[in-house]
């Protein structure tokens, strides 16, 4: 028997997010489903103490899932690494587990791709229509230098999200490094790809907990945004930002 690939493969890192992972899982495939795109989802579970596995595998039950169960929490940009290489689909993606990263521009992120106007589709807080909904001043300002930072390498607004989507050539044979959790940046900077695009969106705060954003992760950047400079000089890639456009019929 042959099976189709499908045409998305998302991949959602998780670690404790037991609570709201069946509400996004239910919501991503309504959003897919009603645009017509055909997808999986791939969990990367770092043995959650609170049992994200097992909601996880419940859930696979029921939805075009994979679960992956690594032995301990081993960093957000290796999950997500793990969670591409077991993926089957011919656009590949990533995306929050704590619905942060409003499902609703699913489509128009597909649409970009499958309708040939670009060959990576970044969801963006940084262009007109998209925003970072109630953040505290101090995490819009360490956010705003992130991003400054990244766009010396990188022509995106929003160099430093973590919710996009590729086609699978961007990264087949690119060694991505996974230091941080800025997994998006290495993709943006090391992949292979010449046209991008960025669809807006607001970011939500999760509703519970804080964020775990301090000296450590910071410092982790400024080492990645490092070796990616060093990357970038040697090999200076050309890109170009297409327009987005919104995606009028089913784009599946
Ligand atoms: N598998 C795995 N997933 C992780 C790890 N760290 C974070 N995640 C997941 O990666 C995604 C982003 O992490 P968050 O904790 O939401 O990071 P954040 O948005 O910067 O911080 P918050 O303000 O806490 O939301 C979520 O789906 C997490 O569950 C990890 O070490 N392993
Ligand atoms: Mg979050």
């Amino acid at each position: 028997m042959t099976v189709t690939p499908p045409l998305l493969s998302l991949v959602i890192p998780t670690y404790n997010e037991s609570r709201g992972l069946e509400q996004l899982v239910e919501r991503v495939f309504a959003v897919l489903r009603r645009a017509g795109v055909d997808a999986e989802l791939v969990i990367v579970d770092d043995n959650s103490p609170d049992g994200t596995g097992a909601v996880a595998e419940e859930l696979a039950g029921r939805f075009p899932m994979k679960v992956v169960h690594r032995s301990g929490k081993l960093g957000l940009s290796s999950a997500v690494i793990d969670g591409w290489s077991v993926a089957s689909g011919k656009i590949l993606g990533v995306m929050d587990a704590d619905l942060s990263h409003d499902p609703e521009i699913l489509p128009d992120m597909v649409a970009s791709i499958t309708l040939g106007r670009a060959e990576v589709a970044v969801g963006s807080r940084y262009v007109p229509g998209g925003g970072l909904g109630n953040w505290p001043w101090i995490r819009r300002l360490t956010s705003m230098v992130a991003v400054l930072m990244g766009r010396a390498i990188c022509p995106a607004n929003d160099v430093t999200s973590g919710y996009l989507m590729f086609r699978r050539s961007v990264i087949e044979g690119v060694e991505l490094d996974p230091i941080g959790f800025k997994i998006g940046l290495e993709v943006l900077v090391k992949g292979r790809y010449r046209t991008f695009t960025e669809v807006p969106f607001t970011f939500m705060d999760r509703a519970a907990g804080k964020s775990k954003f301090g000296g450590h992760e910071i410092r982790n950047y400024l080492v990645q945004l490092w070796r990616l400079v060093r990357y970038w000089l040697r090999t200076r890639p050309k890109r170009e930002r297409v327009p987005f456009r919104r995606a009028e019929a089913p784009v599946g």
